[in-house]
Parts: structure tokens; C-alpha cells; sequence
């Protein structure tokens, strides 16, 4: 009866959710709702292939996202299905703009590669980012879940990259990061063979979180999220800055250093130092105790 009770109370508390559209994109959707952004990538014609101005929307909705108070989850996921009934969360680059020097936007007419800035943000934003996958998360697009802090796939998710078999190769996250999580072996056989592999593979390869129905998509993603808004954001932003500091380098320590120092402003000796600077008076810290 228990658990009857939290199924309906689940229900009720999903089917409430009214996604408010933000902005007016072209290429994806943005909507927000009770703590949650969600991002769709909306190119379904193409199995939600980014082009130049894709990404740049996508840059704006996650900046959005970033500065958002009210936002602590982020769901990332493709639009779909298609008109031929296929799903896709997204297929990478779109192949038909890649020029010799990247990817051609047809704003400036300059090729360019951001999709890499987008990687970063996702990876460096202090919220949790799920990716939400249906259908084929390819090439690019498969980097792009990969650097998502959790994945909930479909039953007909398909993950792989094809980088060497069309000319490219992702060498930042998608091969480094990518190994992490596989581990060596299997990262250098996904990219070496450009083999793709279901849900229940990339599950058994901790590629990814949890396979539900293709109808409990959305609805698993809202539940995940409620379970992490549900707990302390600081605590949650800290384990993400953490987690990345030990893979990221020097950005990594710089993104751990950022909450430190935002923790430290929360204390009372930081705001000693600035009224004493603003009272033209010594600080006194001498007056804090030393935690031990
Ligand atoms: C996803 C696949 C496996 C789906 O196969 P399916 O279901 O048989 O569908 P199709 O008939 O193939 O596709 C349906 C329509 O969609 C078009 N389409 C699909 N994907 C793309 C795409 N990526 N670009 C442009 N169009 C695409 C098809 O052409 C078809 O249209 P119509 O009906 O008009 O012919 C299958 O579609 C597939 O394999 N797609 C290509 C996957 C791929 O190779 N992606 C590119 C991989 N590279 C990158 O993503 C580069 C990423 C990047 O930016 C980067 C980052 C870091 C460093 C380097 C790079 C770099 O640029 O290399």
C-alpha cells in the first residue's frame, strides 16, 4: 500500500509539472519547471545532429541554467521521434556544414568547433546535468552524454562514436574522460571498431545510470532530480567540483577553489577582512578561532 501510495504520489507530482518555454531558440527548446531545466535538442530530421548555432543556443540555455537561482538540475535530451519513428538524443556534429577547419554557422559563414565549450560548461556548471537518452547517442552527441553527470537511457538507447570511420576524432573528454568511465580497454575499442552498443551493454560498462522504458523517460529524469533538489546544494556542488578537480587539471582545482572561496565568504572572518578594509581600520582575525 506503501508503495502504491508514492507511485500515485509520483504520478500526481510529475503529470504537475508545466514546463515554462524560455527564449525563443531555433534549434532546441528550453523550458524550466519547479527546480528543473530541461534542454531539447530539436533537429529530429537529422537524429539531433548540432550545428554551430545549435551549440550556441545550447551555450545560452546552460548560462541561463547557470545563473538561474531556482535551477538546480538540468535534464538534457533530443527531441524525437522522428517522421520515420526513430529516436535520437543526439548525432553529433551535422556533417553536411563540416568544412575544413570545423563546423560552418550560417550566421558568419566562419568554421568553428564549439561544440568543446559546450563540453566544458556542461562538465564545470555547479549543477547536476542528466542526460536523458532515446534512441542513438552518436559521435559527438555520444561525448555530449558522456559528460553529463548521469545518464537515464530508453530500452532502444544506442551509444557509440564513429569519429575515425567520418575523419574526426574527440581526444579532450570524449577519449580521456570517456576512459575514466569505461576504462582503457573498452574507450579504445569503442573508438577503434566505431562498433554501436544497446543500453544494456553501455549499463554492464557503467557507460550509463539506468535503462527505463521509452515512456518513463521524462518522467524517471523528474523523479532523479526531485530525489537530488531534495538535498543540499552546496553539498551537491561541492561532490561535483570534487569529483572533476582529481581529472580536470589545474581548471578542476581552479572549479573546487570556487566553492571554497564561496564557502569561505559565507564565514565571519572573510567579512572582517573586507569591513576592515572599508572601515580604514587593522583587521582583527586574531579574534577567530582556529578549527582544528
Ligand atoms: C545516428 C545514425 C547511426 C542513425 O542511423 P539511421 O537511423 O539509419 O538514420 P540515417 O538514415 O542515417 O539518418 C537520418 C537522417 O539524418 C541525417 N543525419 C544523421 N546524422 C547526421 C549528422 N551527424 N549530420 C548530418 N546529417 C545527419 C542523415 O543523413 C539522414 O538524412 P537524409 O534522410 O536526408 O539522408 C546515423 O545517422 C549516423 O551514423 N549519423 C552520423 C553520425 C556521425 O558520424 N556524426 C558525426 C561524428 N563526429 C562528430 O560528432 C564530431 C564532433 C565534434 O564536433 C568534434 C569535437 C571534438 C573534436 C573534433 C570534432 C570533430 O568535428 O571532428
Amino acid at each position: 500500500l506503501k508503495n502504491i501510495r508514492v507511485h500515485t504520489l509520483l504520478i500526481t507530482e510529475i503529470s504537475a509539472m508545466r514546463w515554462i518555454k524560455c527564449f525563443d531558440f531555433k534549434d532546441i527548446i528550453y523550458e524550466k519547471a519547479d527546480g528543473i531545466a530541461k534542454i531539447t535538442i530539436n533537429r529530429p530530421e537529422v537524429r539531433n545532429a548540432f550545428r554551430p548555432e545549435t551549440v550556441k543556443e545550447l551555450l545560452i540555455a546552460f548560462h541561463d541554467a547557470k545563473e538561474c537561482s531556482d535551477v538546480g538540475v538540468i535534464l538534457l535530451t533530443g527531441a524525437g521521434p522522428a517522421s520515420d519513428g526513430k529516436y535520437a538524443f543526439c548525432s553529433g556534429g551535422d556533417q553536411r556544414i563540416r568544412a575544413n577547419k570545423g563546423y560552418v554557422g550560417e550566421d558568419d559563414g566562419v568554421a568553428r568547433l564549439n561544440v568543446l565549450d559546450l563540453q566544458k560548461l556542461i562538465r564545470s556548471i555547479p549543477k547536476v546535468v542528466i542526460a536523458l537518452v532515446a534512441g542513438y547517442a552518436i559521435g559527438g552527441g555520444h561525448v555530449l552524454h558522456v559528460v553529463c553527470d548521469l545518464t537515464i537511457a530508453a530500452e532502444n538507447a544506442i551509444f557509440g562514436q564513429t569519429g575515425p570511420k567520418v575523419g574526426s576524432f574527440d581526444g579532450g573528454f570524449g577519449a580521456s574522460y570517456l576512459a575514466r568511465i569505461v576504462g582503457q580497454k573498452k574507450a579504445r575499442e569503442i573508438w577503434y571498431l566505431c562498433m554501436q552498443y544497446d543500453a544494456n551493454e553501455a549499463l554492464k560498462m557503467g557507460l550509463i545510470n539506468k535503462i527505463v522504458p521509452i515512456s518513463e523517460l521524462e518522467s524517471e529524469g523528474i523523479s532523479w532530480a526531485n530525489k537530488i533538489l531534495a538535498h543540499s546544494p552546496l553539498a551537491i556542488r561541492c561532490l561535483k567540483s570534487a569529483f572533476n578537480a582529481e581529472l580536470d587539471g589545474q581548471a578542476g582545482i581552479q572549479e573546487l577553489a570556487g566553492t571554497a572561496t564561496l564557502l569561505y565568504y559565507m564565514s565571519e572572518e572573510a567579512p572582517e577582512g573586507k569591513n576592515a578594509y572599508l572601515e580604514k581600520r587593522k583587521p582583527e582575525f586574531k579574534k577567530f578561532t582556529r578549527i582544528k
